[in-house]
């Protein structure tokens, strides 16, 4: 038994975070500061967003030194000294790795650059002298010119330039690259874009490629995506971070549709565990998440790899203003579609306490602790997301889902640091701060703390099996051995419990004179089961 197979991850994104520094970006001393808040929450692990050295042209996911902290964050130091801060707080950390692309600042692509075409330096990317119908995942075409008439690929944006895995030196790279990091004690990576890397030989056009707004439905195998060659490099990293130890492990961020295919990352001897984004995409509907559940499990199974259970991260739009909508089928486009944020907060509170107990990891991302909504009247010249920029504004981005933590007080900034956060944050937030749902024992911060101390306590939680419960239509209800059961009603209409001591609930449960407890509509409960 391994701590991975069964953590609740938190996830950090940085410069959203706590701002030590007061320069209005969060940084790795505010993180360091708020360590005692994350034990006290009661996950086990963080997972940190890049921290490399960046130009900061999509948030950090344009590395331009791997093995550099970006000034903005601190110093190799201060990163070192955080990962052993985070240990002494009984915190593993799981870093990022952004292997598909580099940013244009990379030593390499200037090089690249600079020796011109035909030249060795430009065959570790893809540079070519006409480009193919392939599209940006972030929206427009996903090749750039250069000044001497070449082009080069970006799946992402144009400071993005794809690397090309076919080149031995390229492989090396990486491997020292997750080496610097294992030595210096971090516990996992999460692997960015993880079914990219290498590119079908020669480029060919892809046949449904349209031209578009960027979409999630982007889950098929193709020229670019799920290659068969991908699972060798997995394969190679993985033995480097076994010599490490067994207890270090790989989370994919792998958006692909076919379970069968997403398994395949999951063999043992390639990735450890990877996000489940047919969760996350999971309209708030009992029939359509049972499904979820029972295909996560079957296709888990196959490989013996422990699911993982995702409401939310740093692309998409906030889950408690996904379930506060009339319609809460998953949308790719993040525009603003009208919600009723009291009902999506009750949902998040049932979807928590729903996440929290299923078998496998779940994972946590920041806010979500405070019920943040998505923000979407950001001033057009505070969104930073080239998403926004590359559609001409048709996509919002995702800004709206990394406005930085209100912590305490009454007004903007709310404690996080500075006179003013990199992107605004809402006025209302003042009755979200941490601070003061501490002192609130219905806020969605004590019900987190309380349901994850809960969930670390209780054997039955965590890794292994599940039962469904027999149960009317509209409710789930399951039993994870011994004795412990989660009902989640998504009907219009109070249900009536079976017999139990409630442990953790979403809602105050409605008790009967007869004495038998009801659990309200979108409202979830654990409990204590007789056998
Ligand atoms: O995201 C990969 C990705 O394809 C989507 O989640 C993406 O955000 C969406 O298609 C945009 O509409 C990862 C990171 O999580 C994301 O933040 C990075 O921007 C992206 O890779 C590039 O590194």
């Amino acid at each position: 038994m391994t701590w991975w197979r069964d953590a609740a991850i938190y996830q950090v994104y940085l410069r959203s975070f706590a701002d030590g520094d007061g320069d209005g970006v969060g940084d790795l001393a505010g993180l360091e500061s708020r360590l005692p808040y994350l034990r006290d929450l009661g996950v086990d692990a963080l997972w940190l967003s890049p921290w490399y050295a960046s130009p900061m042209a999509d948030g950090g996911y344009d590395v331009a030194d791997y093995r550099a902290i970006d000034p903005s964050f601190g110093t190799l130091q201060d990163a070192e000294r955080l990962i052993g801060e985070a240990h002494r707080h009984g915190l593993k950390v799981i870093i990022d790795i952004v292997p598909n692309h580099t940013s244009d600042r990379h030593a390499w692509f200037r090089a690249a650059l600079r020796a011109g075409a035909g030249s060795p330096e430009r065959e570790r990317f893809h540079f070519r002298n006409w480009p193919n119908n392939w599209q940006s995942r972030f929206g427009g075409p996903a090749w750039s010119q250069v000044d001497d008439g070449q082009w080069y690929l970006h799946l992402f944006d144009a400071s993005q330039p794809d690397l090309n895995w076919d080149h031995p030196e390229v492989r090396a790279e990486f491997v020292s690259i997750l080496r610097f990091w294992l030595e210096r004690g971090v516990d996992g990576f999460r692997i960015d874009v993880a079914a990219r890397l290498v590119k079908q030989e020669g480029l060919p056009d892809k046949p449904d490629e349209h031209v578009g707004l960027p979409s999630f439905a982007d889950g098929k195998p193709a020229a670019d995506k799920d290659r068969p060659e991908v699972h060798e490099i997995y394969r190679d990293w993985r033995r480097v971070l076994d010599s490490y130890g067994g207890d270090r492990c790989f989370v994919g961020e792998i958006w692909l549709d076919d379970p069968d295919r997403f398994a395949r990352y999951l063999r043992p001897d390639e990735l450890h565990t990877a996000f489940n984004f047919a969760f996350l995409k999971c309209a708030w509907d009992a029939g359509a998440l049972r499904a979820v559940i029972d295909r996560t499990l079957a296709t888990h199974a196959t490989v013996s790899a422990p699911p993982t259970w995702v409401l939310s991260n740093h692309d998409v739009t906030r889950h408690a203003t996904r379930y506060g909508r009339e319609d809460t089928e998953f949308v790719n486009r993040l525009h603003h579609l009208p919600s009723d944020l009291e009902l999506g907060t009750r949902r998040a509170r049932a979807a928590a306490l729903l996440s929290m107990a299923l078998p496998g990891g779940v994972y946590v991302y920041q806010g979500d602790e405070l019920g943040l909504p998505e923000v979407f009247d950001l001033p057009e010249e505070a969104r930073q997301d080239p998403v926004f920029r590359r559609t001409g504004g048709l996509d919002l981005g995702r800004d709206g889902c990394r406005v930085p933590l209100p912590w305490g007080g009454e007004a903007p900034p709310f404690e996080f640091g500075g006179d003013g956060a990199w992107l605004p944050q809402p006025a209302e937030w003042r009755e979200l701060t941490a601070a003061r749902q501490l002192g609130d024992p219905d806020s969605m911060l004590s019900l987190y703390r309380l349901a994850l101390r809960v969930r670390r306590d209780e054997e039955a939680l965590g890794d292994g099996g599940m039962r469904w419960l027999e149960s009317e239509e509209g409710v789930l209800a399951f039993e994870r051995d011994p004795g412990f059961a989660c009902v989640v009603n998504l009907t219009g209409h109070g249900v009536e419990l079976p017999e139990g001591t409630p442990l953790v609930a979403s809602a105050e449960l409605d008790v009967s004179a007869a004495g038998r407890a009801e659990l309200p509509p979108d409202a979830a409960v654990w409990l204590r089961t007789a056998n």
